[in-house]
């Protein structure tokens, strides 16, 4: 038996999902909530909808100019927040990462949303991140999908904040995700990765879910 109490495991097996906006992220991730031995941490969007009382998601998209850096760079913090956050589970599963949230900043930044200097002080902030925070992940699951598909969920959740997001958008966020977790040209790996069919049904994620748990976690410390 070990002698270390289950509320101070400090370095969970921790796993990031990854994907495009769309892609079954929250319905993956959700579906972990029934294992006692994980900790399930849901994108913090919630706090993007109301900082204050101020929707930031809304005004990134509203006003990319004026609010996409500002939006980033909360992103980054409520990301670290995550990232460091003590567990009582030896396992901690997390719906994306500071690691992502760098692929939203680089189209950004090719697209002109973001000023050169902001995406340059972003850029620091992360490089100082990486380097002097304790953000070690063990496993990427990256929910690969077609463009065409999440444009289709997108529009059928209907999430208000999200009305202006256009299909050529996701076409840009889609080809950084795919450049990083599945071409591997562009940005370290933290963790190595596993690519699923994120196009694929509900239900049918279901039972990749259950594959990843069984078969992709490992102890943890
Ligand atoms: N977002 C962003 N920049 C980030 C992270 C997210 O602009 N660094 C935006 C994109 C979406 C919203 O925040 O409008 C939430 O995006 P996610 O893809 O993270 O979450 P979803 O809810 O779309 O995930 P899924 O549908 O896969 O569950």
């Amino acid at each position: 038996m070990s002698i270390i109490p289950s509320a101070v495991y400090k370095r969970p097996f921790t796993v990031c999902i990854e994907g495009n906006i769309g892609s079954g992220k929250t319905t993956f991730i959700n579906e972990f909530k029934q294992y006692n031995d994980t900790t399930v941490l849901q994108e913090p969007v919630e706090l993007w909808r109301n900082v204050s009382g101020t929707n930031l998601l809304e005004l990134m998209y509203k006003d990319p100019g004026q609010y996409a850096c500002l939006f980033q760079s909360y992103v980054q913090l409520t990301m670290l927040q995550l990232h460091t956050i003590e567990t009582p589970t030896p396992y901690k599963i997390m719906e994306r990462s500071v690691f992502s949230a760098r692929c939203f900043i680089e189209n950004m930044k090719r697209t002109k949303m973001l000023r050169p200097v902001e995406s340059v002080v972003l850029e620091e902030w992360y490089n100082w991140c990486i380097t002097n925070v304790k953000l070690k992940t063990d496993l990427i699951i990256y929910l690969r999908t077609t463009p065409e598909v999440v444009y289709k969920r997108m529009r059928e959740r209907a999430r208000e904040e999200e009305c202006s997001v256009s299909l050529e958008y996701l076409q840009q966020v889609h080809q950084i995700h795919d450049d990083w977790l599945y071409h591997r040209t562009l940005f370290s790996l933290p963790a190595p990765v596993i690519t699923l069919n994120g196009d694929k049904s509900i239900e049918e994620m279901f039972a990749e879910v259950r594959k990843c748990k069984e078969g992709f976690f490992t102890k943890a410390d």
